[in-house]
């Protein structure tokens, strides 16, 4: 149910209704039902789908070679508070008109960042009890909060990462606010996602040092956040360049290894974004897989980027074919650990209607919802399971399985291998993987 503000933001725009795929209401679900049920669990506890309240609502369109395109109605007031509150209710105006259950923010998406450190926390703890009363009256959650530790030229050269300790000192200043709020809010998780945590040119670079830093910043943050009694994940949302050209967390791989080597392997998960994926040259179910396989498989960053250009264009998930064979990984690992979709997606600049921020959204859940249904019938179908054990069978039984429970030495493989010859060629079959999966779509 619609949750207004003092004004209506988004006029002659409804509670957004599933309607099927043969309807032609712009404005309405085709394959996103909420409480459909698939693989044991409804579409919406599958996914807990959240707004990005930087996209959604900060986001208006400019890019490198000119200013933005769209004025929103919330952004009027010059009052600070004021338009934070009035951004707050087109915010959950629109969660609650789309159905949605979650949201997450950088602190100063929230409300702007003041001259002084006192007076933007004290404009954050503001905000955040208006946002409180925002989340009781409709049921919307947190599910993730993070510090922009980025975006202010003071961090021009990093935050955790920088190598003037008064930065760092004012990045876990901030983040210890970011936090507090994240708390007041029972916020399900906290991110780190990397920024400027990277380096230009190794020659001013002391890189063991900065990486230790950054590992220094986030076990004070777990034990501060522990200590307030929270109980929810931090992930790091891994990115291999952008704004950097070296960023530390590059990929799901790095970023579990540097997790493990800062010690943090029992409180952190990975947050994996599909952009991200693809910018460092993997796809987004390889980074989903990666991370399952680790036990990290925290949370989903959704968005798409464009395979002609290599920047993170952050559009709206549309490809389902890609989409069902990630969610195949998703099912597979039994979903994710603490997390949700967020929808880190923006429309495109010439998008400006009030409604294409509704269209973007209602698309992005139909992709992910109509990607569940496939993957779900693809785990379920005999033939597909049948390739797959077939692939691995030889190591099921007889010295294969001996392999398997470390019964061999390599002389048990030297005289194995001398009785039974050159290997016989088997398949791979890749084509009629690809095949069953097109035949589900
Ligand atoms: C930027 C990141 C960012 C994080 C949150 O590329 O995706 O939006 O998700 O800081
Ligand atoms: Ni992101
Ligand atoms: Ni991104």
């Amino acid at each position: 149910m619609a949750i207004l503000g003092e004004k209506e933001y988004f006029k002659g725009i409804g509670d957004i209704p599933f309607e099927g795929k043969d309807s032609d209401n712009p404005l309405a679900y085709k394959f996103y039902n909420p409480d459909q049920m698939v693989a044991g669990k409804t579409m919406r506890e599958h996914f807990k789908f959240a707004m990005a309240y930087w996209h959604t609502l900060c986001g208006t369109g400019g890019d490198p070679f000119g200013p933005g395109t769209r004025s929103f109605p919330w952004m009027a007031s010059t009052d600070p508070l004021q338009a934070a509150k009035d951004k707050a209710d087109a915010a959950f105006e629109f969660i609650t008109k789309m159905g949605f259950d979650y949201f997450c923010f950088h602190d100063f998406d929230l409300v702007e960042e003041a001259d002084t450190l006192s007076e933007s926390e004290k404009r954050v703890e503001q905000i955040v009890e208006y946002l409180k009363e925002k989340m009781a009256a409709s049921g919307v959650k947190l599910l993730w909060g993070t510090a922009n530790l980025f975006s202010h030229p003071r961090y021009m050269n990093g935050a955790g990462s920088n190598p003037n300790f008064d930065v760092v000192a004012r990045a876990g200043a901030q983040l210890k606010i970011a936090l507090d709020a994240t708390l007041a809010l029972n916020g399900e998780n906290y991110v780190f996602w990397g920024g400027r945590e990277g380096y230009m040119s190794l020659l001013n670079t002391r890189m063991q040092m900065e990486q230790d830093n950054i590992g220094r910043l986030m076990r004070m943050a777990r034990d501060y956040a522990r200590g307030q009694g929270f109980h929810g994940t931090f992930f790091i949302e891994p990115k291999p360049m952008e704004p950097m050209k070296h960023q530390y967390d590059f990929d799901a791989a790095t970023s579990i290894n540097f997790i493990r080597e800062q010690g943090l392997e029992a409180d952190f998960k990975l947050n994996i974004e599909v952009n991200h994926a693809t910018l460092a040259q993997h796809t987004f179910q390889h980074e989903l897989q990666v991370a399952a396989n680790a036990g990290m498989l925290g949370s989903i960053d959704a968005n798409r980027g464009d395979y002609q250009n290599g920047w993170d264009t952050d559009q709206f998930p549309n490809n389902v074919l890609e989409t069902a064979e990630a969610l195949l990984v998703f099912l597979k690992a039994g979903g994710l650990q603490g997390g949700g979709i967020n929808f880190d997606a923006k429309t495109r600049r010439n998008s400006t209607d009030l409604e294409d921020i509704f269209i973007a959204h209602i698309g992005g859940a139909d992709t992910f919802a109509r990607a569940l249904l496939v993957a779900d019938a693809v785990m379920q179908n005999a033939q597909y399971n049948h390739l797959l054990d077939q692939r691995y069978a030889s190591f099921s039984s007889g010295k294969g399985a001996d392999f398997v429970s470390e019964k061999l030495q390599l002389t048990d493989l030297y005289d194995y291998s001398k009785t039974v010859g050159e290997p016989k060629q088997i398949s791979g079959k890749q084509e009629l993987f690809e095949n069953i999966l097109n035949q589900h779509l």
